[in-house]
């Protein structure tokens, strides 16, 4: 058995084509490294790779992360600039026993001596969004609460997990803010024992739960991905309300080692994508209705419209 499940529509192509790689036999780092590669590159895509959303500086600074679940080998970087793929850059680094979590100049410099591709993230669309914003906002800059971090477990024909996060963080976030993806446990956790699990939405809020970890630990105890998925953030979600008076957005996707699903969110429009043996890569919508996540298949109209909307011709 393999497969692979990811945040958000945009993960489609890329673990389609990772899946086509496990379908052949090839290992699961191997295969979600391209996938997130895929979406590092297309440069439509707002939140992750090139054409990701600048800092309030008009930087793009990025963060990702790779863990191996036989080992619980762990590479990430936080904060990189200038490299087009920053989550090979984490896969190296999961090679270090240490040393192995690097941000910003210190990533460039291990990027650079390890002849990582460099790249200027910064497209002219990205650019158009950050003087639109600025506009908008006059002199308050605001982090934008949007998200779409791409965060991709997978299981391989040897039983081997991995899971790995790739992602520009939140729209005009400060200099140096690092979000919840590069941070073991909070953006990302497997184990292939057991299973493994990501997250996206407000970094902040997710790292206060420890939440891939956490799902992990409860499908460890013996919850199906999709009960764990549920439990983890409708108890986070409820926590940080009582505490705080609100919580931010919480979404995570999740699968064991035999390649069972879930997948959760406390908000609208959540959406993902999955590929298993013998199955068509598919992108679902969830819901969550009185703590109960309910997947539905993207219509084709849908589908359309999020690709229309996302390469729309823009003005400023
Ligand atoms: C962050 N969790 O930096 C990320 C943002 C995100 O989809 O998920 N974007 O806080």
């Amino acid at each position: 058995m393999w497969a692979m499940i990811a945040t958000w529509r945009m993960a489609l192509e890329g673990i389609t084509a990772g899946g086509e790689m496990l379908e052949h036999g090839a290992a699961a780092g191997e295969a979600l490294e391209k996938a997130i590669c895929d979406i590092e590159d297309f440069p439509y895509y707002k939140s992750v790779g090139y054409g990701g959303l600048p800092n309030e500086e008009m930087e793009v600074e990025l963060d990702a992360a790779y863990m191996d679940g036989n080992t619980f080998d762990i590479g990430a970087v936080a904060a990189i600039k200038d490299f087009a793929n920053p989550i090979k850059v984490a896969k190296r680094l999961s090679a270090e026993s240490v040393n192995c979590m690097l941000v910003s100049e210190g990533a460039e410099k291990f990027a650079h001596k390890e002849g990582f591709e460099r790249k200027n993230m910064l497209s002219d669309r990205a650019k158009i969004h950050y003087r639109k914003r600025v506009k908008e906002t006059a002199q308050e800059l605001r982090p934008y609460i949007g998200h779409d971090t791409v965060g991709v477990v997978a299981l391989d024909q040897h039983g081997k997990m991995v899971v790995g996060t790739s992602t520009s963080g939140l729209f005009m976030k400060k200099k140096g803010r690092v979000g919840d993806s590069p941070i073991s446990g909070s953006g990302f956790y497997a184990d292939s024992t057991v299973g493994g699990a990501s997250a996206t939405g407000l970094g902040e809020d997710l790292m206060k739960g420890c939440i891939s970890y956490e799902i992990v630990r409860l499908m460890k105890e013996g919850h199906h991905p999709q009960a764990a998925c549920e439990i983890a953030v409708n108890n986070l979600d409820a926590e940080l309300k009582k505490r705080r008076g609100k919580a931010g957005d919480l979404s995570v996707v999740a699968m064991n080692n035999k390649g069972e699903y879930g997948v959760a969110t406390n908000i609208e429009g959540f959406s993902f994508a999955v590929c298993r043996e013998g199955e068509t890569p598919a992108v679902y919508l969830v819901k969550n209705v009185d703590g109960k996540c309910i997947h539905e298949l993207a219509s084709e109209e849908w589908l359309n419209n999020y690709m229309q909307t996302r390469m729309a011709p823009l003005s400023e």
